[in-house]
């Protein structure tokens, strides 16, 4: 559910002075995560009702012992999830930000796998939990695209190398993050002038701990989300709104 607070005074004001410290920033971050790509048609995890995780438990699907347990099952749910994400494809929100790049230095940070970021023109993305168009063997360093051909069926794929069985280049729960895409977060953060965290809520680790950080120093941090978060009381300015609306308006 999608609130639309565009006649809100509150939410200009926010915007107001969001967008001053936004003008006044050479170098952005943005910390993006699930909800950025909810009005793309591709479902968060944690909301209720529509929330994956609303309808499958986390350990169910996204855990190597899932996996090595079923992993037909867990084939199907990521052909399942490249199938809603290539038929939503980039919303407002993701060309937003692919415009704000033109005019600052901007560098994304996104617990996202949909690619979408990418898929609007972004072209500096750090995704911290890999990549739903990727797989690679869960034995050895094979990695691949996902053939488009392969991406809607659901018959999993043995390693064409040593024959282990291919799995989501997804960082799964009890997995480490890729030491590139968070070495890459720090530096950016480091230098950041202004950090703009939309669609997450900020309860997946160590993700959150780069929010909580930004949060904690003097950089102006922008959150944009309809819903409260754990940072929402801390951040100095707050954009209850949808990625889709509150984007525009803020790179405007
Ligand atoms: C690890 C990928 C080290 C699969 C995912 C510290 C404390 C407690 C626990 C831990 C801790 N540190 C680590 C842990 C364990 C665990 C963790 O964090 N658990 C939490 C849940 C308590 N973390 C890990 O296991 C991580 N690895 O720590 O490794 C290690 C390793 C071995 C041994 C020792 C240490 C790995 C985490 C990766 C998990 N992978 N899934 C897949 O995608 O299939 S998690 C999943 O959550 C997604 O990947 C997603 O990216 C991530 C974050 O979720 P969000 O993006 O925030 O989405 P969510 O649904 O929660 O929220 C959506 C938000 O959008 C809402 O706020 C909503 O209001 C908003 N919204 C809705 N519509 C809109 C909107 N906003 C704007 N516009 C809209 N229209
Ligand atoms: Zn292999």
């Amino acid at each position: 559910q999608v609130l639309d607070v565009s006649d809100d005074d509150d939410y200009n004001l926010a915007l107001d002075q969001a967008g001053e410290a936004l003008s006044c920033a050479g170098r952005v971050v943005v910390l993006s995560g699930a909800g950025i790509s909810a009005e793309s048609g591709v479902p968060t995890f944690r909301e209720a009702q529509t929330g994956l995780w609303a309808r499958f438990s986390p350990a169910d699907l996204a855990s190597p012992e899932a996996f090595a347990k079923d992993p037909e099952r867990i084939w199907a749910w990521y052909h399942w999830r490249r199938t809603l994400i290539a038929r939503g494809g980039p919303n407002a929100g993701h060309h937003a930000l692919a415009q704000l790049a033109e005019i600052k230095s901007l560098q994304t940070i996104t617990q996202n796998v949909d690619g979408l970021h990418q898929a609007a023109g972004s072209r500096r993305v750090a995704e911290l939990h890999g990549n739903i168009w990727r797989e690679r063997c869960s034995e050895c360093d094979h990695a691949r695209l996902v053939p488009m051909a392969e991406a809607q069926g659901d018959a999993p794929v043995r390693c064409r190398d040593c024959g282990a069985m291919m799995r989501p280049a997804i960082v799964w729960f009890g997995e480490m993050l890729p030491q590139t895409a968070l070495v890459a977060a720090d530096a950016a953060l480091a230098e950041a002038d202004c950090v703009i965290v939309v669609g997450t809520s900020n309860q997946v680790y160590p993700a959150a701990a780069l929010v909580d950080t930004a949060v904690a120093g003097a950089t102006p941090v922008i959150e944009i989300n309809p819903q409260e978060t754990p940072v929402s009381q801390h951040v100095d300015h707050r954009l209850a709104a949808s990625a889709s609306r509150a984007l525009p308006d803020l790179v405007a």
